[in-house]
This record gives C-alpha cells, sequence and structure tokens, in this order.
C-alpha cells in the first residue's frame, strides 16, 4: 500500500517570495527523505528544502526561477507504507524550518536571515567526519581551505559531494546562477586537476584558478592555437616559475674594450663565414666565470637533498623563433673558442629558426644565456631553465658616463641579469659571479685566450 505526500516550501522567515533557483529531483526519481528537492535563493541567502519523506517523484510542481513562498507547493511523492500519513502530519505539523540556509547568495551579505539560522546549519546538513575534512594523503587534489569552502554557493548535496572527494569548493568555478557550483562542475574540477597532476607528473598546485573570461562579450576575437613549441614550453617556465625559489641579480659590464676588439675581427671572421656577435663574447666569458663558480652549472637531485656538478659545460642559448622560443645547447662551451662559439651560435640559431633542431641538440644544458640585446631593452627577469639553477639575461649595450675620477668619459655598458635558484645560490654568491662575469668581459686578452 502506498500514499501520497506533498512537500511544500516551509516557513522561510519571510513573507515576500523566494526564487527557486535549482530543481534538484525529476519525475520517476527515487529520494531519501532529507535529500534536498529545490533550492531557493532569497535576498541573502540560499536555501534548500529538504524532502520530509523518503519516497518517488510523482510530479514536481515547481521550475527555475519561479517565486514560492511558504506553503508552495515543490513536489509530490509517493511514499510506501504508512510512511506518508506521518510525514504529511510532520510537515503540517512543522515550520521548524526544515529549510537548510546553504550559503550566501552574495560575498557581500553573508549573514542568513535570523530565521533560517533557527534549525542549526550543523543539524541540517551531515556531519562530516574528520577524516574527510582533510585532502586523502597522496591526492592530487589541493587541501581544503575551510573559509573558501564555507563561502562557496551551492547545495548541501553538492558539498556533501565535494567533502567525499576532498575537493575544495571554493577553488571550484560554478556554472549555475551567480556562479553556484553543481555536482557536474565537482566532477569537472577533479578532472581537470587529476589531468593537469598526471601531465605535470605532480600533485596539485594549490594555486587559485584565473577567472575565465569570455572576450568576445567585448568586441570581436580571433582565436589562434598555441604552437607546438609553445605548448610545450609553457608548462616548463610555468613550472620552473612556481617551484624554483627565484632571485635576480641585476649588473653591468664595461664592453668598450671588448667591442672595440669585436670590431676589429669582425671583417675578417666574416670572411671566414663567421658572424661574431656580442654574445659569442659573453657565452666564452661565461665558461670562464663557471669555471670558478661551478655550482652556477649544478643541479639539485630529484630529492633535493644533493648538489650534481657535473664534469662538462654545455651552454644552452634561448632563441626566438617563429614557432616560439627553443634552446639549443652550445657542447664543450669551455673548451671553444670565441670563433668556434660563434659557428655554434650561427648554425644552431639556423636550425632553430628553420625548425630542424634535433631533440639531442637542445638537451644536456648545464646553463642558459637568454640575449635580447639584438632588440632592446636595459634589464629583465629571465626565468631558470629547471633542472638548471641559473640564467644570465643580457640586454642591449648602451654608452654611459663613468666617472674616471677626474671626469665622465663614456663607457660601453652592458646589462647584466642573472636568475638564480636561492635553494642552490645564496645572494652574495650571485653578486659575486655578476661582478666576475663583468671582470672577464672586461678582459679582452682572457677572452681571446686559446681554451686548452
Ligand atoms: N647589445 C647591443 N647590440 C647587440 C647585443 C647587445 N647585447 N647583442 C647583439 N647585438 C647586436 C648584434 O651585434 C647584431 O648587430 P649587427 O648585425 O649590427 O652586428 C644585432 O644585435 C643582432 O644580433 P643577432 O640577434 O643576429 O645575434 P645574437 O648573437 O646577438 O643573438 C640569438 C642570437 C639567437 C640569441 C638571437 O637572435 C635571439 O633569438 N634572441 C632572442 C632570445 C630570446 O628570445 N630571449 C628571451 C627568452 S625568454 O627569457
Amino acid at each position: 500500500m502506498s500514499s501520497n505526500v506533498e512537500v511544500r516550501v516551509p516557513d522561510i522567515g519571510s513573507a515576500a517570495g523566494v526564487k527557486v533557483i535549482e530543481v534538484l529531483v525529476a519525475v520517476g526519481d527515487a529520494v531519501e527523505k532529507e535529500q534536498s528537492l529545490v533550492t531557493l535563493e532569497s535576498e541573502k541567502a540560499t536555501m534548500d528544502v529538504p524532502s520530509s519523506a523518503a519516497g518517488r517523484v510523482l510530479a514536481v510542481h515547481v521550475a527555475p526561477g519561479a517565486e514560492a513562498v511558504e506553503g508552495t507547493l515543490v513536489v509530490t511523492l509517493e511514499v510506501a507504507g504508512g510512511a506518508g500519513a506521518e510525514a504529511s502530519r510532520e510537515q503540517a505539523r512543522s515550520h521548524s524550518a526544515p529549510v537548510v540556509p546553504v550559503a550566501p547568495a552574495t560575498q557581500v551579505a553573508p549573514v542568513v536571515g535570523a530565521s533560517l539560522l533557527a534549525t542549526p546549519v550543523a543539524a541540517a546538513v551531515p556531519v562530516v567526519g574528520a577524516s574527510l575534512l582533510a585532502t586523502p594523503a597522496g591526492s592530487a587534489l589541493p587541501a581544503i581551505n575551510e573559509t573558501t569552502f564555507a563561502k562557496a554557493h551551492a547545495s548541501p548535496s553538492v558539498r556533501r559531494f565535494a567533502r567525499e572527494l576532498g575537493v575544495d569548493l571554493g577553488q571550484v568555478r560554478g556554472s549555475g546562477q551567480k556562479g553556484r557550483v553543481s555536482h557536474d562542475d565537482v566532477k569537472a574540477w577533479v578532472k581537470q586537476v587529476l589531468a593537469g597532476a598526471a601531465t605535470r607528473g605532480a600533485v596539485g598546485s594549490g594555486l587559485p584558478k584565473l577567472p575565465e573570461v569570455d572576450f568576445a562579450k567585448f568586441g570581436p576575437v580571433r582565436v589562434v592555437p598555441l604552437t607546438r613549441i609553445q605548448k610545450i614550453s609553457g608548462p616548463r617556465l610555468h613550472a620552473s616559475w612556481v617551484n624554483l625559489p627565484h632571485v635576480t641579480q641585476f649588473d653591468q659590464a664595461d664592453i668598450t674594450g671588448m667591442e672595440s676588439m669585436r670590431q676589429e675581427l669582425k671583417d675578417s671572421a666574416a670572411e671566414k663565414g663567421l658572424k661574431l656577435t656580442p654574445l659569442a663574447f659573453v657565452v666564452r666569458a661565461c665558461a670562464r666565470v663557471i669555471a670558478k663558480f661551478p655550482k652556477f652549472a649544478s643541479s639539485l637531485d630529484s630529492a633535493a637533498e644533493n648538489l650534481v656538478y657535473k664534469q662538462y659545460l654545455h651552454i644552452g642559448f634561448a632563441a626566438d623563433t617563429p614557432n616560439g622560443l627553443v634552446v639549443p645547447v652550445i657542447r664543450d662551451a669551455d673548451r671553444k673558442d670565441v670563433y668556434e662559439i660563434a659557428r655554434d651560435l650561427a648554425e644552431l640559431s639556423a636550425k632553430a629558426r628553420a625548425g630542424q633542431l634535433k631533440a639531442a641538440e637542445m638537451q644536456g644544458g648545464c646553463f642558459t644565456i637568454s640575449s635580447l640585446g639584438g632588440i632592446g631593452g636595459t634589464a629583465f627577469t629571465p626565468i631558470i631553465n629547471a633542472p638548471e639553477v641559473a640564467i644570465l639575461g643580457v640586454s642591449k649595450s648602451s654608452q654611459q658616463p663613468h666617472w674616471d675620477g677626474k671626469q665622465f668619459v663614456p663607457r660601453l655598458m652592458l646589462p647584466l641579469s642573472l636568475s638564480y635558484d636561492h635553494r642552490v645560490i645564496d645572494g652574495a654568491d650571485g653578486a659575486r659571479f655578476t661582478a666576475a662575469l663583468a671582470l672577464e668581459l672586461a678582459n679582452v686578452a682572457g677572452l681571446l685566450e686559446a681554451v686548452p
């Protein structure tokens, strides 16, 4: 034997109507007692209307957008046995607000109407075991922030679901009205985090997500897919930026002598088919300085417990190509003179621009140089090419007044920007390195010295 039960909007503490913003069940659904049937939204809060009995939904009488007041018929249920009569009696008897406050409707009005608080939230929302509050060990999901979780705009069942999965609701972007988070939003977020963790091979970063913007709302747009190189280099640069504590040391090197020597040698080099750019001298100078500061070409091992000192010195350089940034590597840069380095630079750059670099030609670097000197700028903060621990940025040289003790004299100064991993390199060493590099760049004879 079965009977029908009508579930109505109970006392919502206000004579004014509230809006139905979500219908959580459909005809034919089996529902449990206390299961949320619809969600209502007032000026100040959202609240769920729970079912007064377990049964099957025979009819849904409201739709999203409808106005509801106390007594509005929400759902008709078919319930088994005498439970129907008992449920009807219970609802008729009860004005003790079986409505469950969910969350502030807006961030600026976190206070839920007093009458809605008549039923303590804790009594209406299932108590979640402490273990569920913590992110499961080894989970790729970031830990739950209780403050933002509490403020998230979601129904109790979505909250319960998020708790069970260890999802921080505060980070989930809701697709419903006013950013309301649904079950599907939670599932999509988990999928996205797991997919990201899988590709990164790491746990979730816990970084807050950037808001998604529909640019087309503000004017016409053109969408261009990222190149393959951009898709590969972007996450690597990001991983380095968020994992390595970067510090950038700025300095300047007096390259007046170096530049006049380069001008002298340029034509004869060109006759041999070589373009002698300042970068060749910078690579040479770096190789000489790293011989004195080998830590700058070391790497931390994966456990971050040991420093790996390599018995070779391959130096990479950032090359700007039509398809994006690549870093070809000059092998054994410490065993090459400035002409050999210039040849490698030209050959590798040409290959990079033609998209013909082999994987091996971009591997094994110990230190990287990023030169924007041919373009401009006075300084920048290059991102370390992890697992390397340092990268040198080079900007455009310019004539600067230098006080020689009696007068200002013009000197050609080269701006240096050295970013280093502060877990490995101290600030004092960073400053020593750029000071030593400036000396090497000023030491023309040393730069032209035959290599051993
Ligand atoms: N100051 C002033 N002039 C400089 C200079 C400097 N620091 N460095 C180079 N120049 C000059 C060169 O002498 C050359 O002038 P001439 O043709 O009159 O001799 C001109 O600038 C162009 O040099 P180039 O670009 O052909 O050669 P390069 O060896 O300096 O650089 C390469 C080669 C591949 C590094 C460069 O072409 C490039 O791609 N740079 C961009 C790197 C980049 O994108 N870095 C950012 C990565 S994100 O951190």
